[in-house]
């Protein structure tokens, strides 16, 4: 936590995460000085887990205590720029066994131990299998949801979690589960939302450079480490690559509050950022995952956020063939049209409201209207055209939350809490409008959140059923957003009026003379 002061919710994301002063307990934690290999720091729960005491070990080297075997391969490891591709390497100390875990970060040299667990699902293995099938099971996937639901579902087969999600994150860093595999009879996620405060940007940023971090049991005890500063620099020392990072308190009093006892995620990342995690919960137990597994995890994790990047790039491609299809149908009737070429923006069924994915569309041409789909009333919409020549001058003009420029609108939010218009130069604007409705009308329930809570009060504040409740707040009077492909095609419509209105009206002309 935050030296001398309570973390709460309001300074979450001051929180710094990466330097808690402690480990979760399963494992023990060193930092070693080079080249002698004595220790500068040890967590303190040696006694626990090696059987001897954390004080003496302390400037002591590590010969005597490791095996001869892991004294070679650590110093093997620690010759290599990057020592981590060496993890994990087999340890013994007495006659325990264990996964030695090393790491540099900081001027700082880490290695930590986790001690090696029967696996009691045999089913987990073998793993080269299990990893194979995944990842070509990854790679044959054809749209972003296949792929999305296939690493769930991988996932959950190789790590045995009881649920595991896929959670996207939007331009703002809301959430949405897009995927989900899980035990029978658990609640399901799938379809809800969670406002972006769920996971701070302090996290989000640490995510993008660590792919993968576990809570194997929510009710750990920490394990302070020895001393608190670093003998080297005096400062606290940075556990962000650590496997046994303590995390933040305020995320454990989270999963108490969902019921979860273990969880685990890893990173989906699209170039710099956090796309989204493949996040996995247990709720009736703890639960160790080797290593080894979780190392496989983090690769379907790459796989995954590699092809995620293709998936959208072919998405968006066929969108956008998608759309030019309307476009040509569009300008056909433009054409065909005797007098006033926007006119003809409505006679082709469907096309202009799939044009910009919008559920209403208006059409104002020479002190005329047209409309398709749901619209606001005549009266709303006169009243919005006079507010959108009084005050937009660009040709093109998107919002998704149109209360917040033009209060009126709030009447309207449910049909028009997102407005994209062109205008077409003209004495008095002609406009073309397109609405869509508050995003809470349009998101897909999943989660059935009219369901009752079962808890009230000060347990619920950090639930994510209350979380979904916050999100509906943080999208209020709030449409999707345009994409960029939408407001292309948009601009695009409008230069081919523009054009179709100027050979009209030359043809006018003509006929005049
Ligand atoms: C981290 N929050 C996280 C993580 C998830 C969530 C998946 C990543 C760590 C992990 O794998 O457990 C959020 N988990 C969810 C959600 C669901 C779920 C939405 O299962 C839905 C079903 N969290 C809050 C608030 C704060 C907060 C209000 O809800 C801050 C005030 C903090 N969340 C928080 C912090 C972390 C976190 C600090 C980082 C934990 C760490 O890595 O140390």
């Amino acid at each position: 936590s935050l030296p001398g002061q309570v973390v709460d919710l309001t300074n979450c994301a001051r929180e710094p995460i990466h330097i808690p002063g402690s480990i979760q307990p399963h494992g023990v934690l060193f930092t070693l000085h080079e080249p002698s290999l004595t220790v500068a720091q040890v967590s303190a729960n040696t006694a626990d887990v090696l059987g001897i005491e954390p004080e003496p070990l302390l400037g002591r080297p590590l010969d005597g205590l490791l095996d001869e075997g892991a004294l070679g391969l650590l110093a093997e490891a620690l010759r290599s720029e990057r020592p981590q591709e060496n993890n994990p390497f087999p340890v013994t100390v007495g006659a325990r066994a264990f996964d030695g875990i090393v790491h540099r970060h900081l001027g700082a040299t880490f290695l930590e131990l986790e001690p090696v667990r029967n696996v009691e699902e045999e089913g987990a293995w073998p793993l080269q299998r299990l990893l194979q099938r995944a990842i070509s099971r990854l790679q044959a996937a054809k749209s972003l949801r296949e792929l999305c639901d296939t690493a769930t579902t991988e996932v959950r087969r190789l790590t045995g979690f009881e649920r595991v999600t896929v959670y996207r994150f939007d331009a703002e860093d809301n959430g949405e589960v897009l995927s989900e595999d899980k035990l029978e009879g658990l609640d399901a996620y799938l379809g809800l939302h969670y406002p972006s405060s769920d996971i701070p940007q302090q996290a989000r940023r640490l995510y993008v450079l660590n792919w993968l971090r576990i809570i194997p049991d929510r009710d750990y005890r920490p394990a302070p480490i020895l001393p608190n500063l670093r003998p080297d620099t005096q400062q606290p020392l940075d556990l962000s690559f650590s496997v046994l990072r303590s995390v933040s308190p305020i995320h454990v009093e989270y999963m108490r509050n969902l019921g979860l006892r273990a969880s685990m995620s890893i990173s989906l990342v699209h170039g710099e950022r956090l796309w989204g995690l493949i996040s996995c919960g247990n709720h009736s137990s703890p639960r160790y995952l080797p290593y080894a597994l979780r190392a496989a995890c983090e690769l379907i994790g790459r796989i995954t956020s590699q092809l995620i990047g293709v998936m959208e790039e072919f998405e968006k491609l066929e969108l956008r063939k998608k759309l030019r299809g309307h476009q040509e149908r569009l300008v056909g009737a433009m054409r065909a049209e005797e007098e006033e070429a926007l006119a003809g923006l409505v006679k082709p069924p469907g096309d202009l409201l799939a044009l910009a994915g919008a559920s209403g569309a208006a059409v104002f041409s020479e002190g005329r209207c047209w409309t398709v789909g749901r619209v606001p009333s005549g009266e709303a919409m006169t009243g919005l055209v006079a507010w959108l020549r009084e005050t937009v001058k660009e040709g093109l003009f998107h919002t998704k939350a149109l209360s917040g420029l033009y209060p009126p609108a709030e009447a309207f939010k449910d049909v028009a809490s997102g407005l994209l218009a062109v205008s077409l130069p003209k004495p008095v604007p002609d406009y073309v409008l397109w609405f869509r409705p508050e995003i809470i009308q349009t998101v897909n329930w999943g989660g059935d959140p009219t369901k009752p809570v079962e808890r009230e009060g000060q347990e619920l504040r950090l639930h994510p059923r209350r979380s979904f409740e916050l999100w509906k707040e943080v999208v209020r009077s709030t449409s999707l957003p345009w994409t960029p492909t939408e407001l292309e095609a948009a601009a695009d419509l409008r230069r081919y009026a523009i054009e179709v209105d100027l050979g009209h009206q030359v043809i006018r002309e003509q006929k005049a003379v």
